[in-house]
């Protein structure tokens, strides 16, 4: 067995669901992605100006780069919820963050990349680098990129997170194809997206999806987003969940602590509950704010549909906290929350 096979064997046994290799060339989708930036659809995600050169030529990360291995580490399809019913996507369901668990797992490969080839130099990363991650992926033969701008992998689907090893050692393969896309007639998930984010085929309009607004956006949601987000009130699976490449979810896991317990929680709490998993990254401020968002949209709905509209609202202004809404005193109406 040559040793791309036996970093591939080792890849499997570690749980990930496809590896290949490249050569450190400009990524498939580099023009691509130049003609999105010049839309300016970046929102506050500003780094994206920076770096064109190093997202063109990836070897500017690592002198005598010869192979880029990419690596696709699927996470369950299993959402965490709140005892209340409400959930986050399902990347950040972990109790581990990705990043974390994609280094460690990583690291254990480019070991065995130091004790094959002595003299290599070997690089990681997982988001942490200007690099086109699911460009290099479809590159490296993994799978294509869809119509909702995420990494399928024809056989598995696209809930998946994705690593490169940039490395000096001079791996034996076969360059391959950049894998054609396969969506055909299908556009589920532009039709699917709440908000219009996606504006058409591999598109993303970033300042309008709710991945963005709810983990990266710092500042107040614009008015009415709470409705959008629907129950989910961390990153948004919607343009994924109805992707005939991906097979239904499995069942949610009651593994948050109530919305009412989120709301009232402070730093130290938050940071030892969360410190080591994907909501980190938003943090304790903007869930609370996503929250809010939601619970505003449902309190103005009940307030403009509910026969006793006026008692709720005045309710619902007295008692600010989510588990105390109406529903929990036995509000007959079918907007407030019965879950
Ligand atoms: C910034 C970022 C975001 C931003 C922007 C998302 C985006 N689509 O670019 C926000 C915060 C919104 C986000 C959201 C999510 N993200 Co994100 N994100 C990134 C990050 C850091 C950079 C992505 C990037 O460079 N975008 C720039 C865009 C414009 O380039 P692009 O995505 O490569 O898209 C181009 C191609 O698709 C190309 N294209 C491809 N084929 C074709 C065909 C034609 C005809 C045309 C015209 C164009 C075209 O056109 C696009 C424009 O140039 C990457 C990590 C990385 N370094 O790559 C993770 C990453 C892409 N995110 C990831 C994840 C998991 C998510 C979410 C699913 C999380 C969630 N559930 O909430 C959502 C998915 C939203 C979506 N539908 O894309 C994973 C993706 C896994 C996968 N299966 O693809 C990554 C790779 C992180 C990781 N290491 O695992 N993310
Ligand atoms: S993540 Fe949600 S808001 Fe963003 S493009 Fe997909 S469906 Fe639309
Ligand atoms: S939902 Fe349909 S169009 Fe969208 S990525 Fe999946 S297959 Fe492609």
């Amino acid at each position: 067995m040559n040793v791309s096979s036996l970093l591939r064997k080792r890849a499997e046994e570690l749980g990930f669901a496809a590896v290949g290799f490249l050569e450190p060339q400009t990524p498939p989708h580099f023009d691509r992605f130049m003609e999105w930036l010049a839309a300016d659809q970046y929102g506050q995600l500003t780094w994206f100006k920076r770096n064109t050169d190093v997202r063109r030529d990836p070897q500017k990360l690592l002198k005598g780069c010869r192979t880029i291995v990419s690596l696709a580490l699927p996470y369950p399809s299993k959402q965490a919820k709140t005892a209340d019913g409400f959930t986050i996507a399902r990347y950040a369901s972990s109790p581990i963050d990705y990043h974390l668990r994609l280094k460690s797992l990583c690291s254990d490969i480019a070991d065995l990349i130091r004790e094959w080839f002595p003299q290599s130099r070997s690089r990681i990363f997982v988001d942490s680098g200007p690099l086109l991650e699911k460009s290099l992926a479809c590159g490296a033969g993994l799978g294509f990129i869809g119509k909702n701008n995420t990494l399928i992998i024809p056989e598995h689907g696209s809930y998946i997170n994705l690593a490169e090893i940039l490395t000096t050692a001079p791996f034996d393969f076969a360059s391959p194809e950049c894998v054609e896309n396969r969506c055909g007639d299908c556009s589920r998930c532009i039709d699917a997206c709440p908000t219009g984010a996606l504006e058409r085929p591999f598109h993303l309009n970033i300042p309008e999806c709710l991945a963005y607004l709810t983990v990266e956006f710092r500042g107040d949601l614009k008015k009415g987003i709470g409705a959008k987000m629907g129950r989910c009130f961390a990153g948004c699976d919607r343009c994924q969940e109805v992707c005939p490449f991906n097979s239904p979810g499995e069942e949610t896991i009651f593994s948050l602590p109530s919305t009412e317990e989120i709301l009232n929680m402070d730093d130290r709490t938050f940071s030892e509950i969360f410190g080591r998993t994907a909501l980190a990254r938003p943090g304790l401020g903007r869930l609370k704010r996503n929250l809010q968002a939601i619970r505003a949209v449902k309190d103005s709905q009940v307030a403009q549909k509910c026969p006793d509209a006026s008692r709720r609202s005045r309710y619902s202004r007295g008692r600010p906290k989510m588990g105390s809404h109406p529903a929990r005193v036995g509000c007959p109406c079918p907007l407030t929350d019965k879950s």
